[in-house]
């Protein structure tokens, strides 16, 4: 070939290259997961026994007529988590003293027929169009058979009655707990046919676990993501009883890891997960924390908001959540970039512009050209912000692992005299599915965002700056 016809080629090639749809990265999340995730807030609600007793871990000897809410209404837990934006509630069907909230066929440790509160629930749920979920515990303080063999076999058919007689579920929660039993055994759980029979009832159903193989806990009950927290996860030979990760771990999850397992950070909005008399819920400030930590982090929120006696979600922490909402509302319903334009340092297509950042369509994304490639972003007058969100775009794989972001702004020189330049105004590790980065009041018309260690050329959804101090 020519040398003139042979460069052609070349740049032919490196063009094409650059227009393709890019390569997922690694393991990516199912389309279950990636909804899980857009979820970004649940509600967790614990309730049973305890919440009449007043312990966290019933001992499972308590008498049924101990379960007696007097006005359940599963609707206002319903009404409650909409008001507050979230999308789902996972209620304990049955926790760790055994009690089931339905009338199971597998115990006799459980509500009458006319106290269904399963059902209740679901129904709730569905006629709220809201999603259900479902905790059920493998650790059973109750059941006669709990430390033999054949209590594997009873909770494989409650998964079975749970699942076919009040399912669909968007999530099954199976709790890392796991002590002993009425007669003083503990349980070797059968994890590989607990995991096998969930999938085989429902393919869609997220499984939590310390281990996932769904969503994974963040490794603690805090209310916050691990720095950095990678949504991959080493999970070969492990169980979510053995030869897991440690809680450290869990938090960050792991660089490279082999699985897609998102961590969900469950957290209560009260010091007890159940509820207690003498207990209040935290503050909006103190949720709004949280939720930087989680969400913000690329963690999922599931926020424990416990009914009491009634049966019903108390006043105060409502009021809590419909302000926590607010709050949410006041801070992110103004993107300061709209408006603004964004451009990389090398085009790779069309379809994979910069510009893409902007837009709040999900499957719209900027894909780099190249690992070093830098995304500006410009608007035609400086704005006041002190919240960055950036997202990357997950479907293809969790690329970054280090980035700051740079300031066009202008600067003093040691001789008094003023430029402009680039200053660095936030720095991060893992960005994930959503990262929000609270720094110092900023105000201009110019960023860049510098990837300085990625797995593989960075591909972004979405960009906004957010001023938390506005009126
Ligand atoms: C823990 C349990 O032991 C607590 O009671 C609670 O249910 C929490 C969400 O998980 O492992």
């Amino acid at each position: 070939m020519k040398p003139l016809l042979s460069l052609l080629a070349i740049a032919t090639t490196a063009i094409m290259a650059r227009c393709t749809t890019p390569e997922p990265f690694g393991p990516v999340p199912t389309d279950a997961q990636l909804e899980w995730q857009r979820m970004e807030i649940n509600m967790f609600c614990h309730f049973g026994p305890n919440t009449f007793t007043g312990a966290e871990w019933g001992s499972g000897q308590e008498s049924a007529e101990t379960f007696a809410p007097t006005e359940l209404d599963c609707s206002q837990w319903v009404n409650v988590a909409r008001q507050a934006g979230m999308g789902g509630i996972i209620l304990t069907a049955k926790h760790h003293d055994g009690f089931c909230l339905w009338p199971s066929t597998q115990s006799t440790h459980t509500v009458a027929d006319t106290l269904d509160v399963l059902r209740a629930f679901t129904d709730a749920c569905r006629e709220g169009n809201l999603k259900a979920g479902v905790y059920i515990s493998p650790w059973d303080r109750n059941h006669p058979t709990y430390g033999t063999d054949a209590y594997n076999d009873v909770f494989v058919n409650t998964l079975k009655e749970v699942h076919t007689n009040y399912g669909p579920f968007f999530e099954q929660w199976f709790d890392g707990a796991c002590g002993e039993g009425p007669n003083g055994k503990q349980q070797h759980y059968d994890w590989p046919r607990f995991m096998q029979t969930m999938h085989e009832l429902n393919p869609q159903t997220i499984i939590f676990s310390d281990i996932g193989p769904g969503c994974r806990w963040v490794g603690n009950e805090q209310g916050h993501c691990g720095d950095p927290c990678w949504s991959t996860l080493n999970t070969e030979g492990a169980t979510p009883s053995e030869n897991k990760p440690a809680p450290s771990e869990l938090e960050t999850g792991h660089k490279g890891g082999d699985r897609w397992v998102p961590a969900e950070v469950d957290v209560s909005i009260r010091p007890g997960w159940f509820w207690h008399a003498d207990e209040h819920p935290k503050t909006v400030d103190e949720l709004m924390e949280i939720y930087y930590n989680s969400v913000g982090c690329n963690g999922l929120l599931l926020l424990n908001v416990p009914p009491d006696t009634n049966g019903r979600i108390p006043v105060e922490d409502s009021a809590m959540l419909v302000a926590f909402r607010a709050e949410r509302d006041r801070i992110f319903s103004k993107d300061l970039a709209q408006g603004g334009f964004a451009y990389g340092n090398h085009i790779r297509g069309r379809k994979f512009k910069a510009n893409n950042v902007l837009d709040t369509a999900y499957h719209t994304y900027w894909a780099a050209a190249s690992a070093n490639d830098t995304l500006y972003v410009g608007m035609p007058d400086p704005h006041v912000f002190n919240i960055i969100m950036l997202q990357e775009y997950i479907p293809l794989g969790q690329r970054v692992a280090a980035f700051h972001i740079d300031s066009w702004q202008p600067v003093q020189g040691e001789n008094g005299t003023w430029n402009t330049d680039w200053v660095t105004v936030a720095k991060g590790n893992t960005i994930g599915y959503k990262r929000l980065l609270r720094i110092p009041k900023v105000t201009t018309a110019k960023l860049r965002i510098v990837f300085d260690s990625v797995q593989a050329a960075p591909i972004i959804n979405r960009i906004a700056l957010y001023n938390s101090k506005a009126q």
